[in-house]
């Protein structure tokens, strides 16, 4: 059985929308945010203190992009992947790790500089510059999804669940009426999926069962974060 430690709608939220799209059974570990500061024991099972954390059997991994990828790759066949003898497939790989690496880290200052951080740490300057770093980066996108449902190989793959991920996060940051119209509208497609649904009642329900708050994230983070 597949287990993944999660914090609510954090990036293990690509893992997880990914074992409900392949109709995989797993269990889920609900964590308060951050996990390093507010359920110090988690630090024994990993000690990155970061989540996602996936175990399968032997295998432990800890990036979302990478484990979007082995999903796919233990449930062979599958239309979520795309493979090395399709004309998209360098494109697939480079959309997947494009919504982590390039998508995902900008957010990661906005998050911390507008919300976590207590109040007297805040700095609004940096959040707006790298909410404008982000936005620019996503505006690339807006050529390529105005002439194509999702991000390559002419169906819904794993890239659109990494780059989706982002997408999620910046709305939750309140950057979604800044998006551009192509973009608000896969996003839009993208949150119509069932198994996109079924993932965030799944956290949300596991939440209340585990007694982890279903707030997304808390307003402030410990000062010696
Ligand atoms: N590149 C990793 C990043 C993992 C990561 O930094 N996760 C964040 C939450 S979204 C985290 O655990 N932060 C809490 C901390 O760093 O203590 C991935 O894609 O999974």
């Amino acid at each position: 059985m597949i287990i993944l430690y999660h914090c609510m709608s954090a990036r293990s939220f690509r893992p997880l929308w990914m074992l409900e799209e392949l109709g995989k059974a797993y269990e889920l570990v609900m964590l308060p945010f951050p996990p390093r500061a507010l359920a110090r024991s988690y630090l024994e099972v990993n000690p990155l203190g970061t989540i996602p954390l996936l175990i399968n059997g032997e295998t432990r991994m800890t990036e979302s992009a990478a484990i979007c990828q082995y999903l796919c790759a233990i449930s062979a066949p599958t239309t979520l992947d795309v493979r090395p003898d399709e004309d998209d497939f360098g494109a697939y790989l480079n959309y997947l790790h494009f919504g982590e690496a390039t998508l995902t880290f900008p957010q990661t200052l906005v998050l911390r500089y507008s919300r976590l951080e207590h109040q007297s740490r805040r700095q609004p300057a940096v959040a707006e510059d790298y909410a404008k770093w982000f936005l620019a980066r996503l505006r690339t996108l807006e050529p390529v999804l105005s002439t194509r449902e999702y991000l390559c190989a002419d169906r819904f793959t794993a890239a659109d669940v990494s780059v989706g991920y982002a997408l999620m996060l910046a709305q939750h940051l309140g950057l979604g009426p800044r998006f551009t119209p192509a973009v608000a509208a896969y996003w839009t497609r993208l949150q119509e999926r069932e198994a996109y649904v079924r993932a965030l009642k799944s956290q949300s329900d596991s939440a209340v069962a585990q007694g982890v708050s279903p707030i997304p994230a808390p307003d402030t983070m410990p000062s010696e974060q």
